[in-house]
């Protein structure tokens, strides 16, 4: 068993049915020039997440735990993109529109795929989903039930919107999440601090909080994987 200090109390995980959830880390959100900045935010809060996410990331590699990446975004048919969503914000370039790295959170454009410093390695499955939760509308559930797992880390952006969605879903189906505190980001300090204590207000309501180095010194006692077999 595995114990990372993190609040309101330490967070115990087995290896093997723990697993590393890196969410929406997409050049859309995360790169200077994307939708994000295109709206008006300020990008450099979010990449504040990379470096450490990049070491956990390694870290989770040598042990052998299973990796998952998401991203947010549509069919470029727009099929399953719901009008609402569309409609809001009343955005003059909007999802499914011609934005500065391709279209907007559009599967297959350069803008929708993750970051180059956080890029999945062969194997390690990406999840594409339309909402901000990563259960809703995806197969993830299915995958994290088939490798036995119960418990994840997530890393990502934004911390109160995909992060936060995301880990209610895990918790109303039964996870544990642990959220490195300075792995996950948002456009706004205010958000990120009160994301972040309602995660662990009352008791651990929807799960722990802890930091990426604390998870680091647990990491490092794991022996290394073996390599995969090749092919
Ligand atoms: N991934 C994610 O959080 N999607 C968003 O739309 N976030 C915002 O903060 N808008």
């Amino acid at each position: 068993m595995l114990r990372v200090r993190a609040e309101p109390y330490e967070f115990s995980c087995e290896p093997g049915h723990v697993a590393l959830v890196i969410i929406d880390m997409q050049r859309d959100f995360v790169d200077p020039g994307g939708f994000g900045e295109a709206l008006g935010n300020d990008v450099s809060l979010l990449r504040r997440a990379i470096a450490p996410t990049a070491r956990v990331l390694a870290a989770a590699r040598r042990t052998g735990m299973l990796v998952i990446h998401t991203r947010e975004g549509h069919r470029p048919d727009l099929t399953d993109l719901p009008a609402t969503k569309k409609a809001r914000g009343r955005l003059r370039t909007g999802i499914g529109d011609a934005g500065p790295m391709g279209r907007i959170l559009v599967r297959g454009e350069y803008g929708h795929d993750i970051i180059d410093e956080l890029g999945p390695a062969p194997g390690e499955p990406v999840v594409d989903k339309p909402g901000k939760g990563a259960f809703h509308a995806t197969d993830l559930d299915s995958i994290l039930h088939s490798r036995a797992i119960r418990q994840l880390i997530v890393c990502g952006v934004t911390t109160e919107v995909c992060v936060n969605t995301t880990v209610r879903e895990a918790n109303d189906r039964g996870y544990d999440c642990l959220v490195l505190a300075d792995c996950v980001a948002s456009y706004f300090p205010e958000f990120q601090r009160v994301a972040l204590e309602m995660i662990k207000a009352q008791g651990g309501i929807f799960g722990w909080v802890g930091a990426s180095g604390d998870l680091m010194e647990v990491l490092g006692q794991l022996p290394e994987a073996a390599p995969l077999p090749a092919g």
